[in-house]
């Protein structure tokens, strides 16, 4: 099995990831990874943000510009992608910038698109259809919002204790407005908590668990009113996948600009 681009730490636990899989391969069988859900919400795990309990409430209590279809594609579907993708995706684990120290990002990723900036990070140009997988879930994708979709970040949390913080996508580049940043978020291998909580602190923070499988969309001002993140937990030692397609603006190409929230073929894909 090839490894690219991996050192160290890092290394040591996509060769226990891919490890993992090669003896699931064995088995002929991945029925591990539908989720364990429950266990990830048990009461006594339920964590704490600056004090409050969080609201488990789920689905019925998201924000109107977030929509969650727990079964976008079949098991079988989800598990063969997830191997496939282990096997073709170049995962790294990058460095960020957090107020001006390098840190390591505490999962995995991949980019595919054109060049993109964030977290002080430069993506370089990298064309999605290079991975027939990606660009046949774009496409699909795509067709369910009537939005030409043209690049996808994916991130893999080698287990419970990679993760993502709070943070909002929010960068110029994504659109289709400012108003109407679109990413749709298809999750693959073992659950994983989503939480979102305001910005001007109003409410309680509203956590779900994202399913194998599942398409989680967040659109309108969801980027300008909210923050996610995925936390870090005990409860979870198998992979999982995220692949968060978005509609990026091609500024230096000088594709032109969206109206009405909506554009079609307005970019020139990658
Ligand atoms: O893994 C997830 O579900 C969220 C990923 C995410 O927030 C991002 O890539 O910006």
């Amino acid at each position: 099995m090839q490894l690219k681009c991996v050192k160290g730490d890092s290394l040591r636990r996509v060769t226990q990831t891919k490890l993992y899989f090669a003896q699931m391969k064995s088995k002929a069988e991945f029925g591990f990874l539908q989720p364990p859900s429950s266990s990830t919400t048990k009461k006594r795990n339920r964590p704490k943000v600056r004090g409050r309990r969080l609201s488990y409430e789920g689905v019925s209590s998201l924000p109107d510009c977030v929509t969650y279809e727990p079964a976008f594609l079949p098991p079988s579907h989800s598990e063969q992608l997830m191997k496939e993708l282990m096997e073709v995706i170049p995962f790294r684990q990058e460095e960020i910038k957090i107020f001006g120290k390098l840190v390591k990002e505490p999962r995995l990723c991949a980019w595919y698109g054109g060049a993109y900036k964030y977290s002080g990070r430069a993506l370089k140009e990298n064309p999605l259809d290079s991975v027939p997988q990606l660009a046949s879930l774009r496409d699909r994708i795509s067709r369910k919002l009537d939005l030409d979709l043209n690049s996808v970040l994916i991130n893999l949390y080698r287990d419970g204790s990679d993760y993502i913080g709070w943070h909002s996508d929010d960068e110029r580049e994504l659109g289709p407005s400012k108003d109407d940043i679109v990413v749709a978020s298809l999750s693959l291998g073992a659950a994983r908590d989503f939480r979102l909580k305001r910005k001007d602190g109003a409410g309680n923070p509203i956590s779900i668990t994202l399913e194998s499988g599942s398409l989680l969309i967040m659109r309108g001002e969801t980027q300008k009113l909210w923050k996610h993140m995925v936390p870090k937990t005990k409860n979870v030692q198998q992979p999982r996948i995220n692949l968060t397609f978005r509609f990026l603006h091609q500024v230096s190409t000088g594709s032109p600009t969206p109206k009405d929230g909506q554009t079609k073929r307005a970019i020139v894909r990658t």
